[in-house]
């Protein structure tokens, strides 16, 4: 008689639940109002750990992408360049174009658009996130026609997706049912991404667009025998930031070579922007390390040292190449199927490579590290 109770009781709750639809989906939205392709794809990283530590689908964003001669931000579709599928077999997701075509008008009305931020930013109101102040911040909501009527300081809760009480008080201090959405200001992550969430790149693919392309310029260029991909970052503005190196021990992705707490050696102004002469050793070992490297394909924002490679490599039986017109993208997606990788340490652009081969077991190196005449003595 128990059991019959029992089973009608949840058969009645189990109706009552679908007929007042008590379950509501929680949507994790973000602008990757910082930096470049690099260091947004670090941060998103960061974001789909947090989603799904909090439960909440996440709403995938649009890159920010910078045009030379342009003031404001252009977004670019997630889609574009990855494939949202793979996402799905480790949490919920939804393109930001599908969310508010299809999912917004129900979940999201526009007298509840609050913006989410640690704390206050500077910007036209007083005691306001600003979402909208400056760019990319302003162009990146309007392509959605996003407009927020109020701003929410979360502050001092963090998005450490690893710390489970942390989690469990985003849940109960926001739950779903009365914030079905968190618009967030800026990435909730770290940059650089942190350690334990490294391993997510596995979830990251390129779209078959990318993948036919990448495989297009191997076959036609660089088909018979391997490749050693090698990425050069040295534009006016790295130039510049390598100058910090001194006083920053983990400038932007170092801790990907130095370790996070430097535990695998100091970063030196080498590692940063090695000297021409140092690449062109660094390559030559490398291609005499694997015989059946042929090509070698530069990417770089700036100078490729075609002239270099080509006198520096004329009596070794291998070919040079780089994409023209640029494409950092396509350039990401080359590198990252080298047979070898040479790459910047404190790059971001060199790290999402890195992490992508390190998924494949593919294997890599950074200019200038280890610091060859330290390891040397600490043989002898
Ligand atoms: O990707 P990213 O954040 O890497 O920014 P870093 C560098 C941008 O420069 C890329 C271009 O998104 C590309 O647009 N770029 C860099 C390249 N390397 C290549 C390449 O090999 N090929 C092509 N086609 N383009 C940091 C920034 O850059 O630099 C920081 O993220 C800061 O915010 C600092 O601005 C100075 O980590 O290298």
């Amino acid at each position: 008689m128990d059991k019959i109770i029992t089973l009608v009781t949840i058969i009645f709750s189990f109706n009552i639940l679908i007929i007042f639809g008590t379950k509501i989906d929680g949507y994790v939205i973000y602008c990757p109002c910082m930096g470049r392709f690099g260091n947004q794809a670090d941060h998103f990283l960061g974001a789909l750990a947090f989603s799904k530590g909090i439960n909440r689908t996440l709403v995938l964003p649009p890159w920010v992408e910078y045009r030379y001669g342009e003031i404001r931000s252009i977004q670019v579709p997630f889609d574009a360049y990855f494939n949202v599928d793979s996402l799905k077999n480790y949490h919920q997701v939804v393109t930001m174009e599908y969310f508010m075509r299809n999912i917004a008008q129900d979940v999201w009305p526009l007298q509840e658009r609050i913006s989410f931020c640690y704390t206050q930013r500077i910007g036209e109101i007083q005691n306001s996130c600003n979402a909208k102040s400056g760019n990319p911040f302003g162009p990146f909501w309007d392509t959605f026609h996003i407009d927020f009527v109020k701003s929410e300081f979360y502050g001092p809760l963090n998005y450490d997706a690893h710390n489970v009480n942390m989690m469990e008080l985003w849940k109960k201090t926001y739950p779903p049912n009365e914030w079905p959405v968190l618009a967030f200001t800026g990435a909730p992550a770290s940059f650089p991404v942190q350690s334990e969430n490294v391993y997510l790149q596995q979830y990251v693919t390129w779209n078959d667009d990318i993948i036919n392309k990448t495989k297009l310029f191997i076959k036609n260029n660089m088909s018979g025998g391997g490749f050693l991909g090698i990425h050069l970052r040295n534009g006016q503005d790295w130039v510049k930031a390598c100058q910090h190196v001194t006083d920053s021990p983990k400038l932007f992705s170092a801790p990907q070579c130095v370790g996070y707490k430097n535990e695998r050696g100091k970063l030196t102004a080498s590692m940063c922007l090695p000297q021409k002469s140092e690449i062109i050793k660094q390559v030559k070992r490398a291609l005499k390390k694997y015989k059946d490297i042929k090509h070698v394909f530069v990417a770089s924002d700036s100078n490729h040292m075609r002239e270099d490679f080509e006198n520096a490599l004329k009596y070794i039986d291998v070919t040079v190449h780089r994409l023209k017109p640029s494409n950092p993208h396509l350039d990401l997606a080359i590198l990252g199927q080298a047979n070898y990788f040479i790459g910047n340490c404190v790059s971001s652009f060199t790290a999402f490579v890195k992490r992508e081969r390190d998924v494949k077991g593919l294997p890599s190196e950074f200019w200038s590290f280890p610091d060859r005449k330290k390891t040397k003595h600490e043989e002898l």
